[in-house]
């Protein structure tokens, strides 16, 4: 393995608190956050869902994303910050962070949000079915998946610390 510092995915269910976590984290770590609605805007390649009720919703040509991004992922120190996490491929992948935020807070923040009945009863059902834990425990080995409870901001700063912990660990066992 050539890269020095790690790749670690930030996901979960819209609103949970994905984003939030990466600042803090980059900006406490150093390490790179790797926000994928950016990378989307920047090359172009969503599509729009064509959902008369969901009209920003982009649905996102998985091959082209990890061609725009599979060198960053190459060099290492990346966190990965989307709602989706099965298609890195597990070679890339060194940690999977799966937040999570109880029912009715996150109903609360995507309501906030502005999101429309169906969109939210939709990241409601993602959230209470454990989709993307299901996704992460299916496509990655079950060592490198965490759950992390993300419902104040305590949880915030131990959550980073954890992981600040994770990579220093890291490194010290790939001689890095
Ligand atoms: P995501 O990137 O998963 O969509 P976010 O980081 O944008 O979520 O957070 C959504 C909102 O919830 C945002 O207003 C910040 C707030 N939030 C997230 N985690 C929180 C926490 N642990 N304590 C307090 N507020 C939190």
């Amino acid at each position: 393995m050539t890269r020095t510092s790690p790749n670690i995915i930030i996901t979960g269910t819209p609103g949970v608190g994905k984003t939030t976590h990466s600042e803090t984290l980059a900006q406490r770590t150093g390490l790179h956050h790797l926000d994928i609605n950016d990378v989307v805007k920047k090359h172009n390649i969503g599509e729009s869902s064509n959902d008369p009720d969901d009209p920003n919703t982009k649905i996102v040509d998985e091959d082209r994303l990890l061609d725009c991004i599979e060198n960053d992922l190459e060099d290492g120190g990346q966190i990965i910050d989307w709602h989706a996490c099965d298609l890195f491929p597990p070679r890339l992948i060194d940690l999977v962070c799966v937040v999570r935020c109880e029912n009715k807070m996150l109903y609360d923040r995507l309501k906030k949000r502005g999101y429309g009945e169906k969109k939210l009863q939709e990241n409601m059902d993602c959230e209470i079915m454990e989709v993307l834990l299901h996704e992460a425990r299916e496509a990655y080995d079950e060592e490198m998946v965490v759950e992390l409870r993300s419902e104040s901001t305590e949880e915030i700063d131990s959550n980073v610390e954890r992981i600040e912990q994770w990579i220093k660990n890291w490194k010290k066992d790939h001689g890095k």
